[in-house]
């Protein structure tokens, strides 16, 4: 049976399906970047608040503005925007349930006239992105906007048939402000530390460039709030899509698959209204910063220390690494000895405990998230992840080794290509070929790698992290190893 609405009432006697109907609903949130892990997140707390009384008015309609974003487009309109979201406990129970929080799905690159007069429409209240880490078209030297890039380009000039998400969202505003509407929030829940001012300061970069009266009004009308965003959230697999043909016989194009843990903390600044998020476990504080830095710090960089050296290891998953003792206490250590003392205390949370809980959802066997999910993109992960760790410990005088082992691994990773054994690695980094080239040349300048100052800043002029980390290199090339290295860490 098809996911649809057609077949809804007769798949709702095996599964839990809304009681609420999409088609009663008006959309009260754009959300820019839909995912795997909006869909398991976001999407899951608005279903939430809309099976309670009086939310009608806070729908969700994706946006879609990349190439990629099609697939997604189409199974949408297939499937009447319904998909299944497959929640998997550590001890194998999979705990199904039909989402239809998104009630409409926009291509923003074949009708972008479409989302912006969406974006301008009285009942949109916020627009929140999950627009990747690298998404946010900075210079990562300058840490300023990047007018270089060729649709920011184009959008300067072409205001109503914008390419980017910039574009697009000063076009709706653009439209609101004429129309003498408010403005609206925008949201980011993206894996990076202020990301509301972030999106703030690459926003205004652009307007002030594009439309300076417009900024004017924007600084005035928009607020951005901060977030720390948190779900494991593994590719989809083909075991998740034959698992509910098998066991309930529905057809689902993209399911999507996550662990039971979930976690939200938002800092409470809306400039147009909000949902009633704290009913459904949502947490709004006033500074969000020490929960970003905590999150991102432990669990995301976690992920990355996993990822790489599991990568090395030949390790597939990061449960396979976590059920190697080595890989555990590594973790265990790192998150210890190099991230706890850089953390500042976090209201209401026990620290100790966060940090056990995070290596037992690693742990959970039953989401096998990929370490090629995980190390993708590292370019963009791992300045916001683990760099900023070793420079503040490098400041305080603090532990680095077991961090530096890791920016080893990726220059080994990088260079070749392929784990310790000779395996190839698919390596998916919008960056691949720079992080090549420049690995590639450690050979003959050991400190080429970490010279990139786009990723690593300033770093490599560190005496005592360059000296580490060059000796661990060169460890790892001539032994073909990091097993042994990691044993001696720890
Ligand atoms: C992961 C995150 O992208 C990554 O490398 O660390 O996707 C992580 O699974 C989520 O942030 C969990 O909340």
């Amino acid at each position: 049976m098809k996911l649809n609405q057609h077949n809804i009432d007769e798949i709702a006697k095996t599964i839990t399906t809304p009681t609420f109907n999409p088609k009663t609903l008006t959309t009260g949130i754009v959300h820019i970047g839909v995912g795997g892990f909006h869909r398991a997140h976001q999407a899951n707390y608005i279903q939430k608040l809309l099976l309670k009384k009086n939310n009608t008015n806070w729908g969700i309609t994706g946006v879609g503005i990349r190439e990629g974003d099609r697939k997604m487009a189409s199974i949408f309109q297939e499937q009447n925007n319904y998909y299944t979201l497959l929640i998997k406990h550590p001890n194998g129970k999979i705990h199904p349930e039909i989402i239809g929080s998104i009630i409409d799905f926009k291509l923003g690159i074949d009708h972008p006239k479409n989302v912006i007069s969406l974006l301008a429409h009285q009942n949109t209240k916020i627009v929140s992105l999950t627009i990747t880490e690298g998404g946010y078209n900075f210079n990562a030297t300058t840490g300023e906007f990047n007018f270089e890039n060729k649709d920011i380009q184009h959008d300067l000039e072409n205001h109503d048939k914008p390419k980017s998400v910039y574009g697009f969202l000063t076009a709706g505003l653009r439209e609101r402000k004429q129309k003498g509407l408010k403005g609206f929030t925008i949201m980011s829940c993206d894996n990076i530390e202020h990301n509301g001012n972030m999106a703030r300061k690459m926003l205004m970069s652009f307007a002030e460039k594009q439309d300076a009266e417009l900024a004017k009004w924007i600084a005035k009308e928009v607020s951005f709030p901060n977030s720390m965003v948190d779900r494991i959230t593994p590719i989809t697999s083909d075991f998740d899509i034959n698992y509910l043909n098998e066991n309930f016989k529905i057809e689902d194009k993209w399911p999507v698959t996550c662990e039971p843990f979930t976690q939200w903390v938002i800092e409470d600044k809306f400039s147009n209204g909000r949902p009633a998020l704290e009913e459904v476990g949502v947490q709004f504080v006033s500074d969000v910063a020490p929960y970003e830095k905590m999150k991102l710090r432990l669990l995301n960089a976690g992920h990355s220390l996993l990822g790489i050296l599991g990568a090395l290891k030949g390790y597939k998953t990061i449960n396979d690494c976590i059920a190697d003792p080595v890989f555990n206490t590594y973790l265990k250590h790192f998150m210890d000895q190099e991230v706890t003392p850089i953390l500042d205390k976090v209201e209401g949370i026990d620290l100790k405990e966060y940090k056990d809980s995070l290596r037992e959802r690693f742990g959970n066997p039953f989401i096998k998230d990929s370490l090629s999910r995980i190390c993708s993109e590292s370019a963009a992960k791992l300045p916001k992840f683990l760099i900023p760790t070793i420079q503040e410990n490098l400041k305080i005088n603090g532990n680095i080794e077991l961090s530096t082992l890791i920016i080893a691994a990726w220059c080994y990773y990088s260079d070749k290509e392929t784990d310790l054994n000779g395996n190839q690695l698919k390596i998916i980094d919008q960056q691949r070929d720079t992080l090549n080239h420049k690995a590639k040349l450690t050979a003959s300048k050991p400190l080429s790698f970490i010279e990139h100052k786009a990723i690593f800043g300033e770093l490599a002029q560190d005496k005592k992290f360059a000296d580490l980390y060059q000796n661990m290199v060169q460890k790892i090339y001539t032994k073909q190893d990091i097993y042994t290295q990691m044993k001696d860490l720890i």
